[in-house]
């Protein structure tokens, strides 16, 4: 047996191993809580509102998961600095000023390495796991010949333009002083085609837990179910120039009758 291992063999003898396999075992815990599925109805909602889109259904739990992975693992982050600040600090009053005094000084130990590369590997595996799953499924479009309605997002520097092909193309431009508003209708499929006039920016309705970037010559897509009536605050979320902090707009989502009609308003010009 060399003589190395036989070194790292009493650093453990000291407690030194112990942590690590303890810490190992605690920050495998938001993995196992993400895996247990926990019941997301059950969990607080952290700021965001429930149920008010099929969206917020989706993304609720993804948002509650993070939030628990992040608790748990700046928990045990804030614990081992804690520990380490407290168990290695100068113990005697009369060093304190003294000569510098190191404490054991230990290198290459292996599975402590493995250990630090592994878990926070997995942590973001799994984190990235459940993104993609939930973003593939908010981002799937209904096949053609399924009932939705269309509205046409353009986002320009500073302002919004939504474009309804059921209301002849008519479309409703915002100021930054008179801002536009997006009209919905509750329990009906929308999609939203999404671009861009001149740079890159962002749709984002915090109450539907929902944003998506607005590029130039592409068409971004994505579809929900208003389930809930009321009137939302949208905003612009990628910085897109001078009035950026202008770029907002409001959501109505409304009775289907009541969208019908200012549908026929817009066909009119009286919207
Ligand atoms: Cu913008």
């Amino acid at each position: 047996m060399a003589k190395g291992a036989q070194k790292i063999g009493e650093t453990s003898s000291n407690g030194g191993s112990r942590v690590p396999n303890r810490a190992r075992a605690i920050l495998l815990a938001p993995l196992i809580f993400a895996l247990a599925g926990c019941s997301s109805e059950k969990l607080p909602a952290l700021g965001f509102p429930r149920g008010v889109t099929d969206i917020n259904d989706i993304s609720l739990s993804l948002w509650q998961g993070a939030w628990i992975a992040a608790f748990i693992v700046g928990a045990i982050t804030a614990v081992l600095i804690l520990w380490a600040a407290f168990r290695y600090r100068v113990k005697r009053r009369a060093n304190v000023g003294g000569p510098e005094q190191l404490p054991e000084q230990v290198s290459y130990h292996l599975p402590l390495e493995i250990i630090y590369t592994v878990v926070p590997f997995i942590i973001v595996a799994v984190l990235f796991y459940f993104t993609a799953r939930d973003q593939s499924t908010i981002t799937k479009i209904s096949p053609a010949g399924v009932a939705v309605h269309e509205i046409d997002v353009n986002a320009i520097q500073w302002a919004w333009q939504f474009t309804y092909p059921e209301a002849e193309d008519k479309t409703v431009t915002g100021t930054p002083e008179k801002l536009p508003t997006m009209y919905l209708p509750v329990g009906e499929r929308i999609r939203i085609n999404l671009t861009a006039s001149d740079v890159v920016h962002s749709i984002w309705i915090p109450a539907f837990m929902m944003q998506m970037q607005a590029l130039p010559y592409v068409k971004n897509q994505f579809e929900f179910t208003a389930q809930k009536e009321g009137t939302y605050p949208g905003f612009c979320n990628m910085h897109c120039g001078r009035n950026h902090s202008q770029m907002r707009f409001t959501v109505k989502v409304v009775s289907p009758a009541e969208y019908q009609n200012y549908i026929n308003a817009l066909k009119g010009g009286v919207a």
